[in-house]
């Protein structure tokens, strides 16, 4: 599958993932520091502005970019993934702008030609507003409606939490995320390679399943046929992936070692039949490994809308402790001096005596 990256973050990942991808800045420094051998296409605004600085966080600037692109982009993007960030201009601006074009396409697009989209969602606690407020735009406006009208293929939802709350460098975690993609889509290249034990996924029905419009959390991890699935798969979400809702459709490819009859793939079955999805699945034999290993994919469609909510809870909550911080830091509170023998003699003086009595009682128990 061809890449194209789009703005700072899609740029430099897309060339991590596909040393070929075609790289997309209004930014010609930006640009010029992608070491790709693909295209390199030079977005650009009217007034000429933008060569060195970009969009300076502007998804507008980055819109009125896209037009100066926007039909390479349409003949490139067919069958391809676009990586970008939600949070700058460039990434923001321009994805939308071919969002929309998705949108209004009368025809219905091809399989082969569908469009998949990496996106990079800020971590809303540690990151500018800026960013925030530009990702809830996209995911409730463009995004929404692309979805809404099934032109897109899957979207694979990233964030950048793990890279902030574990402190990685941005070189490390773009490797990381890459590893991940490159893992979940090498599934097909097993199946043709590897010795099959049951069922097959080929090229076409990976495709076809790619190429729906629902959001994608992929996943990878060792599986222990001796304990539930379920739960495994619960403590093993993609830790760089936004977590998924309800499943409407699952894949999954499970790998054992020599030797291993792998009929512990029926345990997976049951899992997603509970839920009701009846998953695409395959079993192989892999040599280089010590035990189970399986790959998940779920697709899922919560809209946007909700995507945007539980998105944007974490930044409230951000907001808030701002604030807690703030007040502790400037609201001193003089200290409250509470005399319990003064406070009573005041009651005494009230001639409260039997509620004095029982406070002393109290205090005794
Ligand atoms: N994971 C990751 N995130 C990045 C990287 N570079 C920037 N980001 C994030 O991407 C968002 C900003 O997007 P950029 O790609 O830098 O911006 P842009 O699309 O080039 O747009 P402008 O620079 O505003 O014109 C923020 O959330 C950053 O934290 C990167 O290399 N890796
Ligand atoms: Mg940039």
């Amino acid at each position: 599958m061809k890449t194209i990256g789009i703005g700072g973050a899609g740029s430099k990942i897309a060339v991590k993932l596909d040393s070929q991808c075609a790289a997309i800045n209004i930014s010609e420094i930006e640009l010029s520091k992608i070491p790709t051998s693909g295209a390199k296409i030079q977005a650009s605004l009217h007034d000429g502005s933008g060569v060195f600085q970009g969009a300076r966080m502007d998804p507008a600037i980055g819109l009125e970019a896209y037009g100066s692109v926007s039909r390479q982009l349409t003949n490139l993007i067919r069958g391809a993934m676009v990586i970008s960030a939600t949070g700058g201009g460039t990434g923001n601006g321009i994805t939308a702008g071919i969002l929309r074009d998705l949108t209004g396409r009368q025809e219905q697009i091809p399989v082969e030609e569908k469009t998949i989209f990496a996106l990079v969602l800020p971590y809303g606690k540690m990151e500018p507003d800026e960013f925030v407020s530009n990702t809830s735009a996209f995911l409730n406006g463009p995004l929404a409606e692309a979805i809404d009208s099934g032109n897109t293929g899957n979207i694979f939802m990233f964030s950048n939490r793990v890279k902030f709350e574990k402190q990685l460098p941005e070189d490390k975690y773009n490797q990381m995320m890459v590893n991940s993609l490159k893992e979940f889509f090498s599934i097909p290249e097993k199946n043709a390679q590897l010795k099959l034990l049951e069922e097959h996924i080929d090229q076409a029905d990976f495709a076809l399943f790619l190429s729906k419009p629902y959001f994608n959390h992929f996943t990878a991890f060792n599986f222990n046929p001796e304990n539930d699935f379920g739960k495994q798969l619960a403590t093993h979400w993609n830790p760089l992936l936004l977590e998924p809702e309800q499943p409407i459709e699952a894949l999954f490819l499970l790998e054992v070692p020599t030797g291993n009859d792998g009929t512990c793939f029926y345990s997976i079955l049951k899992h997603f039949n509970d839920q009701g999805v009846k998953p695409l699945y395959s079993v192989v034999e892999n040599p280089a490994l010590k035990g189970p290993r399986v790959n998940v994919s779920l697709l899922y469609s919560r809209k946007p809308a909700e995507e945007v909510q539980s998105f944007n809870r974490e930044s409230e909550e951000h907001a808030q402790t701002k604030v807690r911080r703030t007040i502790d830091q400037y609201v001193e509170l003089e200290p409250l001096q509470v005399n319990l023998d003064s406070e009573a003699d005041k009651v005494k003086s009230n001639g409260e005596d039997d509620i004095i009595k029982m406070l002393k009682r109290i205090n005794k128990l």
